[in-house]
Parts: structure tokens; C-alpha cells; sequence
């Protein structure tokens, strides 16, 4: 569909399509307590800035917007495999779900003064070589004071369908040294660039690249930024994982995608199906992961 038979069918007075890089697409959604600009590429939520507020998502000033690529930043749907691919290393990490075109599904103001608008993603919008099983899935991003994105995987074939997920949300804050992430004490955390594991005692600070999977977990987290004199709080639905990642310099130097000293001013905190709490949908079965973004002064 065109720039204009988009907003003619799906546009608002609160959300509008526009045209974005490389032939890309993009919605924004002009909620009453904020703005959030979405990626039709990936379904991806560029940005979230609360009215008169520092931008809540971090975006890489070298992230490429180019079909077939990953963006780097905001909110990157990662279906149907979190991380490697479990048997074949050639195929791309956290999925396919964040390379390809999704389509609007539909768009408007809802109850909370909130504004809405759902994406979806079928197996005909995936490239043959991805050999995509049956599925449907839905990304609701709704925008009121806070932010929330929901990811709804639908199992449409006659089998069981596996797969590990997340909605790896990139934060933005004043210093990477300076900030505290809570709500994690206590939990158990598989450190995945050593292969240890641990419980978490206190609060997670940062010195050196962070790379930290937490299991058994339903809880909320608040990233604590005097820097902002701010705090976000990560709340979630559907999900019993959450990863906690930093490069730090030498991992950011090796990404093309992210400036060397980027790490300094960015953290993920990302609300997963994945490790143990990878899922299995029988035939016909959906489930809902759900991240509620919050600032706090
Ligand atoms: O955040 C967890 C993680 O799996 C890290 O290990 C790191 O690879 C990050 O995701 C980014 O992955 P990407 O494929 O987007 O470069």
C-alpha cells in the first residue's frame, strides 16, 4: 500500500504514516502523554518521548534502515528464536521477525486516552529461506503516559510450535556507570559470557560488558538514572525471563551498527520468553508478551 491508501485506511488524527528510509515505512502515534515513532521494517518502536521528557529509547546514531537488516535500537521483536538459532549458525540471531515488512492490522485512540496501532506478520511476508512454520503475530503498541507493546504469537498450523522470544528494548540514559538496575534481587542469572550461573544480590551495576539471562522471574525492573533524575520501570506480562545487556567498548567497537562510545549512554533490559522459559504453542493456543514502559521524576 501507498504512503496515502495507508493513512486513508488505517491514519488519525493521532497516527500517521510516513515515508521512511530505503523505501521504509513509518507510523506515528501522537498519544496525549507521549510520542512513539514505529518501523513497519520489524515492527520495530523507534522512539517513545514522553511529553516534555528526555527519549525514553535509545536508537544508535550508525543503525542502518535497510531491508534485511536489523535496527539498532528501540524495541526489536525477537521471534521465533532469542539469540543464536538453536541448530543452525548460519541463520540470523534473535530471528526473522525483526528483518521483514509487517503490515498494519489496525490503528485508533483507546479507552485509557491512549493510541494504538497493531502490526502483523504472517508467514507469506517471510522470505522462503527462513522456512517459517504457521503462525500469526500481532505487535499492539499502545502510547498514553507510558508505553506498552504486546507481542501475541499465534500458532495456526496442526502442530506443536516452538519457539523463544523477546522484546529486547533499548533504554536511554545519562551514564552507563552512573545507573542501577532493580528488581532482579535474588533472582538466579546465567552470566552468558562465562556460562556461570548466580543470584543476583541487589541491584545490577555496570563496569564491564553485561550479558546476564535471569530465569523464575515475573518482576518488574527499574532502571534508576540520577544522571535523568529519573527512574523507567520495566513492568511485563507473559513472560518469566529477562535479559540485562550492556557491550560495553570492545563488543561496541566490533558492531558496525553501534559507535564506539554509544555503550556509554544505552542499556537493555529485555522482557523474554527465552532459556528455560522458552514456550511451546499447541495447534490453534496464542500467548501474549507483554513489556509496560513507565518514567518516573
Ligand atoms: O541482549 C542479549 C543479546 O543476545 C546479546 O548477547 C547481544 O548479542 C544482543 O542481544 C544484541 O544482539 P544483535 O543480534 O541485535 O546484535
Amino acid at each position: 500500500m501507498t504512503i496515502q491508501e495507508l493513512n486513508r485506511k488505517f491514519g488519525t488524527d493521532r497516527v500517521h504514516f510516513h515515508p521512511a528510509l530505503h523505501g521504509m515505512v513509518k507510523a506515528e502515534l501522537d498519544g496525549f502523554g507521549g510520542k512513539a515513532v514505529i518501523s513497519l521494517h520489524g515492527a520495530q518502536v523507534l522512539s517513545f518521548i514522553p511529553r516534555g521528557q528526555e527519549p525514553v529509547l535509545w536508537m544508535s546514531e550508525k543503525s542502518r534502515f535497510e531491508p534485511g537488516k536489523p535496527i539498532r535500537g528501540g524495541i526489536p521483536v525477537c521471534w521465533p528464536w532469542f539469540g543464536s538459532h538453536p541448530s543452525n549458525a548460519a541463520l540470523p540471531s534473535h530471528g526473522f521477525a525483526r528483518l521483514v515488512e509487517w503490515e498494519p492490522a489496525a490503528a485508533g485512540e483507546c479507552g485509557n486516552e491512549a493510541v494504538f496501532l497493531e502490526l502483523a506478520l504472517t508467514p507469506q511476508l517471510v522470505p522462503d529461506q527462513f522456512k517459517a512454520p504457521d503462525f500469526l503475530l500481532k505487535l499492539r503498541i499502545e502510547v498514553s503516559n507510558g508505553l506498552t507493546v504486546a507481542l501475541t504469537i499465534g500458532n495456526s498450523g496442526g502442530k506443536p510450535l516452538d519457539y523463544s522470544a523477546a522484546l529486547h528494548s533499548y533504554f536511554n540514559i545519562s551514564d552507563i556507570s552512573q545507573i542501577a538496575v532493580g528488581g532482579l534481587n535474588g533472582r538466579a542469572c546465567l552470566n552468558t559470557l562465562n556460562n556461570t550461573v548466580h543470584r543476583q544480590q541487589g541491584d545490577i551495576r555496570f563496569s564491564a560488558e553485561t550479558d546476564l539471562l535471569y530465569g523464575d522471574t515475573a518482576d518488574t525492573c527499574v532502571i534508576d538514572d540520577p544522571g535523568f533524575c529519573r527512574k523507567i520501570t520495566v513492568a511485563k506480562v507473559g513472560s518469566h525471563s529477562t535479559v540485562v545487556w550492556n557491550p560495553w567498548e570492545a563488543k561496541a567497537r566490533r558492531m558496525p551498527d553501534f559507535d564506539d562510545q554509544e555503550f556509554r549512554h544505552m542499556v537493555c533490559v529485555e522482557t523474554a520468553n527465552a532459556g528455560a522459559d522458552a514456550r511451546t504453542l499447541a495447534p490453534g493456543a496464542s500467548h501474549t508478551l507483554q513489556v509496560i514502559i513507565e518514567t518516573q521524576y
